[in-house]
């Protein structure tokens, strides 16, 4: 690993969107392939952030500056995927759902993902039932993921799952769920794929249903 990439991941780690810009911009100046740099440089310390949280030896904050930095940094370097034609390892649709205004934990949720590799459609909050369904049939997913904080919203993750699954918009997607208040009980209550406590672990989840 050049000293260049390993500034940029160790900005990105502590969460230094001065040092991750001015680094990717250093890293890129090298010619390293853009795919290299998305993989050293960026996905690789979000992973690292993510295992920390997950052992708690980071916590939300920590998370929320690294990602912060990785995105002003992915900025920078998505002119470059684009020209070299990298594509993402999946794509997913997102929403906070129906009635439900919470989204610094699916924002959390969104950068993990984005992290991870993933290609995201954020549908912001109070995300209606048939807009999943919409979003669903014109952007194909691999995941369908919904958030919720509270326990008076967690009803509409149910009626989403039914309608998605009636409208067989998926065609072999997941739906994977998580928020506060949910639990993995509930998915499986409700019939959907998946659960995670936490956007690092949801990050994981997703990554382990394309292989
Ligand atoms: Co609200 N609120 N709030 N609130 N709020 C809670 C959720 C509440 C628990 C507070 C309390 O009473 N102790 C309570 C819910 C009670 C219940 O349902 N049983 C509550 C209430 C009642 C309300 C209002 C009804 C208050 C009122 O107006 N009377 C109202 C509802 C508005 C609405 O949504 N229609 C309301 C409003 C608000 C604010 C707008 C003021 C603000 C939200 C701002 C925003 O999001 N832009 C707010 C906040 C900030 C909170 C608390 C304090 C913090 C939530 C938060 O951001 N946590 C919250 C209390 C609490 O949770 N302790 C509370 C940090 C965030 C990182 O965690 O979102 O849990 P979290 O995300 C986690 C995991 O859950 C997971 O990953 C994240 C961590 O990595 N995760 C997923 C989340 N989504 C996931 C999806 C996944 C996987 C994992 O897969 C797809």
């Amino acid at each position: 690993m050049s000293e260049k990439i390993k500034d940029l991941y160790h900005a990105i780690l502590n969460g230094d969107l001065e040092s991750a810009v001015s680094s990717v911009e250093a890293v890129l100046k090298e010619e390293m392939p853009a795919s290299d740099v998305l993989q050293e440089g960026l996905i690789a310390p979000m992973s690292e952030i993510g295992r920390l949280f997950e052992i708690g030896d980071a916590f939300v904050p920590e998370m929320l500056i690294s990602a912060r930095a990785m995105k002003g940094a992915l900025e920078i370097l998505r002119a470059y995927l684009v020209e070299a034609d990298i594509q993402p390892v999946g794509k997913v649709v997102i929403g906070t759902v129906k009635g439900d205004l919470h989204d610094i934990g699916k924002n959390l949720v969104v950068m993990m993902l984005e992290g991870a590799g993933f290609e995201v459609i954020d549908l912001g909050v109070d995300v209606d039932p048939e807009e999943f369904v919409e979003a669903a049939r014109e952007h194909k997913p691999d995941i369908l993921a919904m958030s919720a904080l509270l326990t008076t919203t967690m009803p509409s993750m149910q009626k989403t799952v039914e309608i998605v699954k009636d409208a067989g918009v998926l065609e072999g997607g997941k739906v994977i769920i998580g928020g506060a208040p949910v639990t993995s009980e509930y998915a499986d209550e409700i019939g959907a794929d998946g659960f995670a406590v936490d956007a690092s672990r949801a990050a994981s989840l997703a990554k382990s249903y394309l292989e």
